[in-house]
């Protein structure tokens, strides 16, 4: 059989009822093919990093999936879709974003995706749930997340009731 790898899916929203649809989402998530759910971070409320409109609402799940990450991507748009999520230009406010932070240890590169996330470094709002979940994680190619989270500080983010 297959075996199973560890990856990190990001959750955020930031238009409509963007608070249950991250909750919604992180449920959605548990019935993804091949998948096992098994953790979600708190919720967060952070500032708007690179992007406009109201504050974000932000979680990141962990699971172990038998999926490829290309199928697994795909998995996270079609659940995109199904909350209305419209592409438009990049980091537009937005109804649902899921993000493929991590996908065990491995390194992505191809037209369609890259592994891991290219901004992850660069925001709390990814480090500090990631972080709740795996507080000794490391980045691929990249070192320590705690190293990284360190950097963002500047950054608004806090936990909040779900
Ligand atoms: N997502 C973005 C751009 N900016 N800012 C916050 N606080 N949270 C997000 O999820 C977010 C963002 C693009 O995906
Ligand atoms: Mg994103
Ligand atoms: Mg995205």
């Amino acid at each position: 059989m297959k075996e199973s790898v560890c990856a990190f899916i990001g959750v955020g929203a930031n238009l409509g009822f963007a608070r249950d649809a991250v909750l919604n989402a992180l449920a959605d998530l548990s019935d993804l093919p091949q998948t096992e759910f098994l953790a979600a971070s708190s919720l967060y409320c952070s500032a708007p990093i690179d992007s406009s409109g109201p504050d974000y609402f932000n979680a990141v799940a962990e699971v172990a999936t038998t999926l490829a990450a290309a199928e697994l991507l795909h998995a996270l748009f079609a659940i995109e879709k199904r909350y209305g999520r419209v592409r438009t230009e990049r980091n537009a406010p937005r109804t649902l974003d899921l993000d493929l932070l991590l996908y065990g240890e491995e390194i992505i590169q191809t037209t369609l995706l890259t592994v891991p996330h290219p901004r992850l470094t660069e925001r709390a709002f990814t480090l500090v749930p990631l972080l709740e979940l795996a507080p000794d994680i490391r980045i691929p190619g990249k070192g320590a997340a705690a190293d990284w989270a360190r950097r963002c500080a500047d950054q608004r983010i806090e936990r909040v009731d779900p």
